[in-house]
C-alpha cells in the first residue's frame, strides 16, 4: 500500500513532463500552419505508420486577420478569441483531426497562446478569422469576454507600456511583448477564462500545450491556469493522465530570472540546443563535433527531463524570436539533416521535429524581408497539403519530416528507447560515432576529407541497412549496407563529398 501511494506521487509529479505519447513513440513534429483537414490524413497516412508520437499544430483560436502585409503566418499569435476558428479550420474540422489521430495513436499538441491578445495598434471591428468584434484601444474583446479590467495596463512599469529591457522580469511579464495586449494572469476570472479554453480542447481529446511567450507570463499565474485543467479525456489516454506542458522560454543566458523557474509547471523549450548544434555542425567558432562527446547537461543545458529540443522553429528558421544565424533550416538542407539526424539518435531530451513551407527568402543587410509570408494559399485560402508520387508533398510546402533521412531517424529513436548512450568514438575533429546500447548505431564524417574507421557499434552480429542513404525493404536494402562482425566491430567509410555524410543502423534495419 505505502509502495503504491508512493508510486501514484511520483506518478503524479511525472505528469506534466511526460508527452503522453503511445508506448515507443518518441518525438513530435510541428506541422506548422497546417489545416486540420491535412492533419488528420497525414496522421492516417503517414505519421502513425512511420512511428512518429504526435504533432504541435498552429494556433486553434480565432485571431485578428492582418491585410499588411497580407496574411502573415504571425496574425495567428494575435488572439481575439477562444472560439475554434481560424484559417486552418473550423471546431468540427479539429474535432475530426483529433479524433482521427488519437485513434492511429498520434497525439495533438495545442500551440496555446495565452499571454496577451492581439496588438494595441489593430484597431476595432470584426476583422477576425470567426468575425468576433473587438476593439483593440478600448481592451474590448466580448467574444471571450474580456474588458480593459483584464489587462496588465495599471501593473506594467516601463515608461511605453512596452517591454524596453527583456532581462528585467517584472517588464518582460507585466509589460506588452511587442505591442500585445498583456493579460492580467494574476486575476482569477482571467485565469479561468484562459482554462476553460484549454479544458475545451482536453475535453475534445488533446494530449497536451505549447505554452506560448511563457518567458512573458510569472511560473505562478502558469501554475494557477495549469491546476485548472482537466485530465485527459480518457476514451484515448489512462484515467489521470495529466496533459503534457512545455513552456516557450527563450534562455541563451544573461536574463535577470532563469528558466528553472518553469520547471515546476512542465517541460520547457531548450534554445540552446539548435543554436549550439548549428555552430558545432558549422564548424563556427573552431567548434567540432568531437565536442559533442559529453552533449547534453555537460554543455550548460537545462536537465534531460525537462527538456523539449529542436534543431528551428517557426520563429528562429526566418530570423524571429532569439537563436541568430548559426540555426541550421532545411535551406541548409545537408548540415540540417545531420543535425536531425544527431538529436533523434541522441538521448537528451524530448525532440520536436520541424515541417515548414517554402517562402521566397531574400535578404536585404542581414535581415530576410520575407520573413513574414504566410503558408501556401490561394486568396488567403491556406492550400491543401498535396502528396506526389515520390511520397514528398507538393504545393509548396516541404515535409522535412518526409525527408528519408529525417523519417527514418525519428523510427531509429523509437528502436533504441531506453537504451543508454555508449561506444562513443572520435577522431578529435569532425568524425563522431555513438551507439545506443545493443540497438543503434550512428556515424558521422563532418570533415572535409573522407573517414575510413573500424568502430565498436555494441549490436550483435550481421548485415545492417543504412537507413540514411537507403530503406530496408522486403528484407533487401537499397542503400549502403554494413557488416558487423562477431566482436561487434565494423567498417565504415563515409566520403566527405556524400550526399548525406553519415550512416545510422539499427536493430530493425538488420537483414
Ligand atoms: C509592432 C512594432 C512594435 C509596436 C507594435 C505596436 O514592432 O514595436 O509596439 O507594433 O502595435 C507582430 C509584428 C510586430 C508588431 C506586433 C504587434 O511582427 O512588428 O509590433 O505583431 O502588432 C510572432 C512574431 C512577431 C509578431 C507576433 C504577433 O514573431 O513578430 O509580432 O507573432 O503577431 C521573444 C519572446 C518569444 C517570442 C519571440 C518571437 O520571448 O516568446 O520573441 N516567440 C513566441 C512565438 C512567436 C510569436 C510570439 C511569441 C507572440 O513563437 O511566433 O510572435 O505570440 O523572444
Ligand atoms: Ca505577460
Amino acid at each position: 500500500m505505502k509502495y503504491f501511494l508512493l508510486l501514484s506521487v511520483i506518478g503524479l509529479c511525472w505528469a506534466q513532463y511526460s508527452p503522453n505519447t503511445q508506448q515507443g513513440r518518441t518525438s513530435i513534429v510541428h506541422l506548422f500552419e497546417w489545416r486540420w483537414a491535412d492533419i488528420a490524413k497525414e496522421c492516417e497516412r503517414y505519421l502513425a505508420p512511420h512511428g512518429f508520437g504526435g504533432v504541435q499544430i498552429s494556433p486553434p483560436n480565432e485571431n485578428i486577420v492582418i491585410n499588411s502585409p497580407y496574411r502573415p503566418w504571425w496574425e495567428r499569435y494575435q488572439p481575439i478569441s477562444y472560439k475554434i476558428c481560424t484559417r486552418s479550420g473550423n471546431e468540427d474540422e479539429f474535432r475530426d483531426m483529433v479524433t482521427r489521430c488519437n485513434n492511429v495513436g498520434v497525439r495533438i499538441y495545442v500551440d496555446a497562446v495565452i499571454n496577451h491578445m492581439c496588438g494595441e495598434g489593430a484597431g476595432s471591428g470584426t476583422g477576425s478569422t470567426c468575425g468576433s468584434y473587438f476593439n483593440a484601444q478600448n481592451r474590448e474583446f466580448p467574444a471571450v469576454p474580456y474588458s480593459g479590467w483584464d489587462f496588465n495596463d495599471g501593473k506594467c512599469k516601463s515608461g511605453s507600456g512596452g517591454i524596453e529591457n527583456y532581462r528585467d522580469a517584472a517588464q518582460a511579464k507585466d509589460c506588452r511583448l511587442v505591442g500585445l495586449l498583456d493579460l492580467a494572469l494574476g486575476k482569477d476570472y482571467v485565469r479561468s477564462k484562459i482554462a476553460d479554453y484549454m479544458n475545451h480542447l482536453i475535453d475534445i481529446g488533446v494530449a497536451g500545450f505549447r505554452l506560448d511567450a511563457s518567458k512573458h507570463m510569472w511560473p505562478g499565474d502558469i501554475k494557477a491556469i495549469v491546476d485548472k485543467l482537466h485530465n485527459l479525456n480518457i476514451s484515448w489516454f489512462p484515467e489521470g493522465s495529466r496533459p503534457f506542458i512545455y513552456q516557450e522560454v527563450i534562455d541563451l543566458g544573461g536574463d535577470e530570472f532563469t528558466t528553472s523557474e518553469y520547471f515546476g509547471t512542465g517541460r520547457v523549450t531548450e534554445f540552446k540546443y539548435g543554436t549550439k548544434l548549428g555552430t558545432v555542425i558549422r564548424k563556427w567558432n573552431g567548434e567540432k563535433m568531437a565536442y559533442l562527446k559529453n552533449w547534453g547537461k555537460g554543455w550548460g543545458f537545462i536537465p534531460s527531463d525537462r527538456a523539449l529540443v529542436f534543431i528551428d522553429n517557426h520563429d528562429n528558421q526566418r530570423g524571429h524570436g532569439a537563436g541568430g544565424a548559426s540555426i541550421l533550416t532545411f535551406w541548409d538542407a545537408r548540415l540540417y539533416k545531420m543535425a536531425v539526424g544527431f538529436m533523434l539518435a541522441h538521448p537528451y531530451g524530448f525532440p520536436r521535429v520541424m515541417s515548414s513551407y517554402h517562402w521566397p527568402r531574400y535578404f536585404e543587410n542581414g535581415k530576410d524581408v520575407n520573413d513574414w509570408i504566410g503558408p501556401p494559399n490561394n486568396n488567403g485560402i491556406i492550400k491543401e497539403v498535396t502528396i506526389n508520387e515520390d511520397t514528398t508533398c507538393g504545393n509548396g510546402w516541404v515535409c522535412e519530416h518526409r525527408w528519408r533521412q529525417i523519417r527514418n531517424m525519428v523510427i531509429f529513436r523509437n528502436v533504441v528507447d531506453g537504451q543508454p548512450f555508449t561506444n562513443w568514438w572520435d577522431n578529435g575533429s569532425n568524425q563522431v560515432a555513438f551507439g545506443r546500447g545493443n540497438r543503434g548505431f550512428i556515424v558521422f564524417n563532418n570533415d572535409d576529407w573522407s573517414m575510413s574507421s573500424t568502430l565498436q557499434t555494441g549490436l550483435p552480429a550481421g548485415t545492417y541497412c543504412d537507413v540514411i542513404s537507403g530503406d530496408k525493404v522486403h528484407g533487401n536494402c537499397t542503400g549502403i549496407e554494413i557488416s558487423v562482425s562477431d566482436d561487434g566491430n565494423a567498417q565504415f567509410s563515409i566520403s566527405n563529398s556524400a550526399e548525406d555524410p553519415f550512416i545510422a543502423i539499427h536493430a530493425e534495419s538488420r537483414l
